[in-house]
């Protein structure tokens, strides 16, 4: 599928050794031991009714080739981002037919299937430490690049701000070194090439998400984006547009980290949070992303990250904050478990077992709002036919604690005040939304306000909880949505 194809999706983010077993059962499963709890493919094809009753139209996968084996410094590879053999599938998620049932199970349903994959790095568990680099590995290991030249010359990045570091030298540090493929050696090239051609029809995948992608050289990337034929998104930890910008050029786009930074900033230091930096960091990656923000991924959390709730557990800043990534121009992605309310924090406490949630949906008030939130895109993408291709606009309100986001049909009112504050915005007659005659209900609440007769609109909220806003007309056909209205 192709990056058009992707923008009326909504992507379930899966850790897939902690989502669920396929046999069913619930193990513990201790995140600080950083070892494998279990979760596999199967345990995936078995609750996909859970994802799609959210309403999401779409997976990410973990990565799914070959790991390291056994243990290492720093745990077992249960995320997937250690790739041994790449020309093999990891086991503990199951076989070949396994991933196949799993990408028919989900076109079955009309879903899309994303897989992470690893292209910078191989990993292999040191030899014998006290030896120098290249005598290190057992490179046979390390298939199917067999050869110290097949990387480049051992040294640790410690500078993140030398763009030769960032893509010439290795990830991790001498306890578990992530061995830097050398992507200017055309075999290594070539053999990315084909594998990335191979993985993607092998297993009929709609998706990719580029893990590392900012520690190969730019122009590595379209050849393998066109080698894969899918829509890419590359992952470029920083909180800079300038710097993601080329990226997305190089792949279709990217991960929206510089918004990340800025939402979760704003939504988790009470009212001192600064909203308006969101408003700043979109309208800069509209302006320089290449096809602006239209296809990039929106997500509030992910594995690397710590979760809202482990910062702040209010939950109107909650949803707030979760809101974000339904209400802007790209495709959003939920991590799992946020929808539960779990809370880890760092890196691998946020990697919680989902199974130990029962997959419950009664009384869950965040899954009430993730679907409400899906149905909610859905309708405004089917009511406006440009839905898709019109940019989110900011209008600017006096508070920094307030955001006032319009996207017809929506019109979005976030605020960081938590559920003890009250919040109100204005909406000028100038910024042109409406002519004073709807009626305007906000989904999330069912409750309708009006404009002026000049269409000037005031709402407050008295509990700090977000609005989206559509026009009662964009509902009238939909039938989950504020039926009533
Ligand atoms: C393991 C342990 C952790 C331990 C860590 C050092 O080692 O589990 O407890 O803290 C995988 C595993 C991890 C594992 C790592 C390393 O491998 O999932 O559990 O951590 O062995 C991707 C994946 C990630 C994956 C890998 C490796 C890469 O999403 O899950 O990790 O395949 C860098 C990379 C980025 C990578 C991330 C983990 O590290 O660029 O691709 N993610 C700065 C740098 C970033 C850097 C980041 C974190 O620090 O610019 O490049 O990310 O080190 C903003 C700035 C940014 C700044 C951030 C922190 O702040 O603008 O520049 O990012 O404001």
């Amino acid at each position: 599928a192709s990056a058009d194809d992707w923008t009326n999706r909504a992507i379930y983010q899966v850790v897939t050794d902690r989502f669920a077993l396929g046999n069913g059962s619930s193990p513990s499963c201790d995140t600080s031991q950083k070892t494998y709890c279990g979760g596999n493919w199967q345990g995936i094809i078995n609750n996909l009714d859970y994802i799609q009753g959210m309403g999401f139209d779409a997976i990410w996968i973990s990565p799914v080739v070959e790991n390291v084996q056994g243990t290492t410094t720093e745990g077992e590879a249960y995320h997937g981002y250690w790739p041994q053999n790449i020309n093999s599938l990891n086991s503990n998620f199951g076989s070949a037919d396994d991933l196949k049932s799993l990408s028919s199970a989900l076109h079955g349903k009309g879903m899309y299937l994303m897989v992470d994959v690893v292209v910078n790095h191989v990993v292999a568990n040191p030899t014998n430490t006290s030896s120098v680099w290249p005598e290190t590995f057992d490179y046979s290991l390390l298939q199917p690049f067999g050869g110290s030249n097949s990387f480049h010359t051992q040294c640790f990045i410690d500078d993140y701000n030398n763009q030769t570091d960032v893509e010439q030298c290795w990830l991790g540090d001498s306890g578990l070194p992530l061995l830097d493929l050398d992507t200017e050696n055309s075999t290594v090239v070539d053999t990315m090439y084909s594998w990335i051609k191979n993985l993607v029809s092998d297993y009929n995948i709609d998706g990719l998400r580029v893990d590392t992608a900012k520690h190969i050289r730019q122009d590595f990337w379209p050849d393998f984006a066109s080698n894969a034929g899918v829509y890419t998104v590359g992952e470029i930890l920083i909180g800079n547009v300038t710097y993601a910008a080329p990226y997305t050029k190089a792949l279709d786009s990217v991960l929206d980290y510089p918004t990340y930074y800025a939402v979760y900033d704003a939504f988790t230091n009470g009212t001192s949070g600064n909203m308006s930096v969101i408003t700043e960091m979109v309208t800069q990656a509209q302006d320089q992303y290449n096809h602006g923000t239209f296809y990039v991924g929106s997500f509030v959390e992910n594995q690397d990250n710590p979760r809202i709730q482990s910062t702040v557990t209010d939950q109107s800043i909650v949803k707030n904050a979760m809101t974000w990534p339904f209400i802007n121009d790209g495709i959003p992605i939920l991590y799992y478990g946020q929808e539960q309310g779990y809370q880890g924090g760092n890196d691998p406490a946020n990697r919680e077992a989902l199974w130990l949630s029962g997959f419950n949906t009664e009384n869950k008030p965040l899954v009430t709002h993730v679907k409400t939130l899906n149905a909610a895109r859905k309708q405004a993408i089917s009511y406006n036919s440009s839905f898709l291709t019109t940019k989110a606009s900011f209008i600017s309100q006096s508070s920094t604690s307030t955001l006032a986001v319009s996207k017809p049909p929506f019109l979005a009112l976030l605020t960081n005040g938590g559920s003890s504050s009250s919040a109100s915005w204005s909406i000028p007659s100038s910024a042109g939304l409406y002519t004073g005659s709807e009626t305007l209900v906000d989904v999330l609440t069912c409750e309708t306000v009006s404009p002026s007769s000049d269409g000037s609109l005031s709402v407050s909220a008295s509990s700090g909880l977000p609005k989206v806003l559509m026009p009662a007309e964009a509902l009238s056909k939909s039938g989950s949505l504020c039926s009533s209205q």
